[in-house]
């Protein structure tokens, strides 16, 4: 055992209430024992495709493809509450336990144990932090909130590879009672300032555990790579994207209702979070310079964490008309789940100067986006139209 894997084994000893007990100074050499100066995302993040913000990264949606359904692990922001933990295949375990499980120990299974055991599975899902376009309750609604100032990048459309929970807890097999499920990652627990509160996990309901929620290993027909949850992840279709939890170490099962500061102080208003809203963006850089042209292809994704879209309206005169766009064909539409839709609109004969581009999407159960977001102190769910500036050249 190497002193680190030694260091490691001290913390998981104590509990987070010891841990909190401790206070920061004591706690810093703990809470980062083995990769000190190393940085929180892996993966490169050129400047054309990602804005930077630390332990977090955004899509850059100028550098999206229009031809490109999907959008690969190399583009998907990444949402870190700490760093990417680098984790072995062969030595990670999921832990499955609890008071709503018939066999009280509960099982532990390994990769190859999901995949010999159950049916593999794919689903295509919207993946999308909540906190996605933040930075419009500032910029667009003059209101203050707290968090990474996201614009439009936070999400992306990916096809998961792996098991559906429900045949897993099938297997192991459900009491009567059971009503909740606590998801816990193995990357190193958040310290919010000087308290340690833990590894990141969160609560959700055994009936989206019996309906869609999926055990990934694989993304776009790739192993996950470690940003993104190597060598397993949650993915709870439709949910704000904290319910996914990446590099996922346990599932407990129980008849009691369950809480984390995941559910409670944070991805909360009136209640834990779930269902993503209604979100639309264009595949253009904030303030893009478009040279002019007599017509000018505009293109652009609209989202719903519910459903499929079932249309869009565009505006290139700040709102004062509006348009229907074409909306494209959705690839993987036989798959479980269902991903973004692509569109497009032709602008004729722009004016030369400062334009606002606006979308509004309704997916098929009639969201639609509204004109102003409803103000929340974090932040969350900025679901209204945007207001797109750009300027014909
Ligand atoms: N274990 C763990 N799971 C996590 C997080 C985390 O920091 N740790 N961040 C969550 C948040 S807030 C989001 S939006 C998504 C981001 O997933 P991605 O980084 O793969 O895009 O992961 C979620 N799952
Ligand atoms: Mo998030």
């Amino acid at each position: 055992m190497t002193p680190n894997a030694l260091g490691r084994r001290t913390v998981l000893g104590l509990s987070a209430a010891g841990l909190a007990g401790l206070g920061s100074t004591a706690l810093a050499p703990l809470a980062a024992p083995a990769r000190a100066g190393a940085p929180a995302i892996l993966k490169p993040l050129p400047a054309a495709w990602f804005v930077d913000y630390g332990t977090n990264a955004e899509m850059a949606w100028d550098a999206v493809d229009p031809h490109r359904y999907l959008t690969s692990q190399s583009r998907l922001f990444v949402r870190n509450h700490t760093r990417t933990p680098v984790l072995d295949a062969a030595e990670h375990r999921l832990r499955i336990f609890g008071d709503g499980l018939d066999r009280p120990d509960g099982v532990v299974l390994g990769l190859r144990d999901l995949r010999r055991r159950y049916r593999r599975a794919r689903v295509v899902t919207v993946h999308e932090c909540t906190g996605n376009g933040r930075s419009l309750f500032a910029t667009q609604q003059g209101q203050q909130v707290s968090g990474t100032p996201w614009r439009l990048g936070a999400v992306g459309t990916v096809v998961w590879e792996g098991v559906w929970l429900r045949d897993v807890l099938a297997s192991v097999g459900l009491r009567t009672g059971a009503s909740s499920v606590l998801a816990t990652g193995v990357d190193d627990e958040y310290v919010d300032k000087g308290v340690n509160l833990g590894r990141v996990r969160r609560p959700f309901p055994l009936a989206k555990a019996l309906d869609d929620a999926f055990l990934a290993w694989g993304a776009n027909g790739a192993p996950l790579l470690p940003d993104h949850g190597y060598p397993l992840r949650l993915v709870l279709p439709g949910w704000i994207g904290v319910a996914s939890i990446k590099w996922l170490g346990s599932l407990e099962v129980s008849t009691a209702p369950q809480s984390s500061p995941w559910s409670t102080r944070w991805y909360n208003v009136d209640g834990p979070l779930d269902l993503n809203p209604v979100r639309s963006a264009w595949e253009l850089a904030w303030e893009a310079q478009i040279p002019g042209s007599e017509r000018i292809e505009l293109t652009g994704r609209s989202w719903s964490g519910a459903a499929p879209i079932a249309r869009v309206d565009v505006s290139v005169d700040g709102g004062a008309s509006w348009a229907p766009a074409r909306l494209h064909p959705r690839p993987y539409a036989g798959l479980a789940g269902h991903g973004w839709t692509r569109w497009s609109h032709t602008w004729e004969r722009p004016e030369p100067g400062p334009h606002e581009l606006l979308a509004r999407a309704t997916d098929v159960r009639g969201r639609r986006q509204p004109d102003v977001a409803a103000y929340n102190p974090n932040g969350y769910l900025f679901d209204a139209v945007v207001r797109h500036p750009v300027a014909v050249v």
